[in-house]
């Protein structure tokens, strides 16, 4: 029996640590922990309820918008005026949104994911004109190697031609990550933090120079997303095979649905979205309608004060506990009427595609005819790859017929008034998975705010019933043909795009000590 410990994962955002069992070369358990300590939910007891939308968005600076997003949604029920936001407010909310997906899509492909499929040394060899791959092959030459290695060496099979091609597109992918920052700057004033997208609707009027500024950025990662993205995800799933059959996860699917279409339904998990709320499991792939009222956050296996069979996060309470016996991640685990879900493009796609939504449906039997892979394949490492590229597309696509439905002229905002006493809930989707704010406002302030976060679902401990979480799930049973070098297990692990920085945003009362740590 050897123990494989990761610590820790590079090229995801923040602090995780993987602990793998590894018995006659088969992982048999793993863990997954949270390293990072840190804190939001406290910093805001006690503040302006509108200060959410700016204290939330610093959890993370790859998804600040989902934050604003849910934050603005959040107060907005709480304030009662959830069915009152104007249709330029929800468009322009939705073209802020949707550039957040499209930089980090594209980030978490070419420059956190593929190169564990991809060989970016290869470039040090190439001689031609391409200014992309010489840009790399210079910087090779420096010996600034930084982002790119370590690493563990995986087994690269793309041939040496599709190979060089994506390290260009590497190069270019950065290009197409400006430009989305763009294109949410130019609605939300700045990015990362944006301050666009408030209570109430949004702070930018649109303007025809607006609009088409914001149309050509689109249209050119459109083209990026047809004619690289999407190809390079098919070119290494065709060389990948077989990672369709790992790294599954739990088999149980959740999303809170994401894009408004219509501002009318002032309940969240019935509103009209692009992508639909539900649930789905792959036991049968049947859609099941979602019910917020069904979410607990356990805590037997966290470093927190023990709250017994979990709480929902309306009622939720942050209590930390270093040195708990038989806890070992600073990550909660939230669960879904008591089962394991995952979260992210793959849950969303999925619901959607069990929904019968027509687009879905087309890319995503699309992809798999040309793979001549079932739907089955997609619940895998690989499937989460497809999921994502595919999505980038739907909602690239979407924008550009949402930005022609801007109206320059008519409002973007509906004003309110602070209530002494109201309770919210934000249900939205950022790009990695389901994320919730609940608000509890007494005396004008907040009394508690919580936020259940994307990677809190996936890279969760085990619950209060011993239920591992998605990723932990995702690594039994896999084959690690070198226990010095788990490439198996770190393929898995990104390819849910964790975000340890958003999943550990508790805090500690003041001046507590926390305990004692040696990273190792
Ligand atoms: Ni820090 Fe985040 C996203 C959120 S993930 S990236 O997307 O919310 O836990
Ligand atoms: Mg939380």
């Amino acid at each position: 029996v050897g123990r494989i410990i990761i610590d820790p994962i590079t090229r995801i955002e923040g602090h995780l640590k993987i602990e793998a069992v590894v018995e006659d070369g088969e992982v048999k358990e793993a863990r997954s922990t949270g390293t990072l300590f840190r804190g939001f939910e406290l910093i805001l007891k006690g503040r302006d309820p509108r200060d959410a939308q700016r204290i939330t968005q610093r959890i993370c600076g790859v998804c600040p918008t989902g934050h604003a997003m849910a934050s603005a949604l959040n107060l907005d029920s709480a304030f009662g005026i959830a069915d009152k936001i104007p249709d330029n407010g929800r468009i322009m909310r939705n073209l802020m949104l949707g550039s957040n997906y499209l930089q980090s899509h594209i980030l978490h492909f070419y420059h956190l994911a593929a190169l564990d499929y991809v060989d970016v040394t290869a470039a040090a060899g190439y001689e031609g004109p391409d200014p992309a791959l010489n840009s790399v092959k210079r910087f090779i030459e420096r010996g600034e190697l930084g982002p790119f290695v370590p690493r563990y060496e995986g087994d690269y099979r793309l041939s040496p031609e599709v190979n060089r091609q994506a390290v260009a597109h590497y190069v270019r992918a950065l290009d197409m990550r400006r430009k989305a920052h763009e294109m949410l700057a130019l609605f939300g004033g700045k990015m990362p933090h944006s301050v666009g997208i408030v209570p109430g609707g949004v702070t930018e009027v649109p303007t025809v120079d607006k609009i088409a500024s914001f149309l050509w950025r689109l249209n050119e990662i459109r083209d990026f997303i047809d004619t690289v993205y999407i190809p390079d995800v098919l070119a290494v799933a065709g060389s990948y095979g077989d990672h369709f059959g790992i790294g599954r996860g739990s088999g149980d699917y959740l999303s809170y649905g994401v894009f408004d279409m219509d501002g009318r339904e002032a309940n969240l998990a019935k509103r009209d979205r692009l992508l639909p709320s539900g649930t789905v499991s792959a036991a049968d792939l049947r859609p099941n309608a979602l019910d917020a009222a069904k979410i607990r956050e356990e805590v037997r296996h966290s470093w927190f004060a023990d709250s017994s069979g979990g709480r929902h996060p309306s009622q939720g309470e942050t209590s930390p506990q270093p040195g708990k016996d038989g806890a070992y991640s600073w990550l909660k685990s939230p669960r879904y009427d008591g089962r394991v879900h995952e979260v992210g493009p793959l849950a969303r796609m999925l619901v959607a595609y069990a929904r019968g939504d027509e687009k879905v449906k087309g890319l995503i039997d699309g992809a798999l005819a040309q793979l001549g892979a079932p739907v089955t394949a997609l619940l895998s490492a690989l499937g989460r790859h497809a999921a994502r590229a595919l999505e980038a597309k739907l909602v690239a696509d979407s924008m550009a017929d949402w930005v022609l439905q801007l109206k320059p002229g008519e409002p973007v905002y509906f004003d309110y008034e602070l209530p002494e006493e109201a309770e919210g809930m934000g249900l939205t989707e950022a790009a990695r998975g389901a994320l919730g704010h609940w608000i509890a406002i007494k005396d004008g302030r907040i009394a508690n705010y919580q936020c259940v976060v994307p990677t809190t679902w996936n890279a969760s401990p085990r619950d209060d019933r011993g239920q591992p979480g998605p990723i932990e799930q995702a690594l039994q049973g896999v084959k690690v043909r070198d226990e010095e070098n788990p490439f198996e297990l770190v393929r898995i692990v990104r390819s849910f795009d964790p975000c340890l920085a958003c999943a550990v945003h508790l805090v500690t009362p003041k001046g507590r000590s926390l305990g004692e740590f040696r990273v190792s």
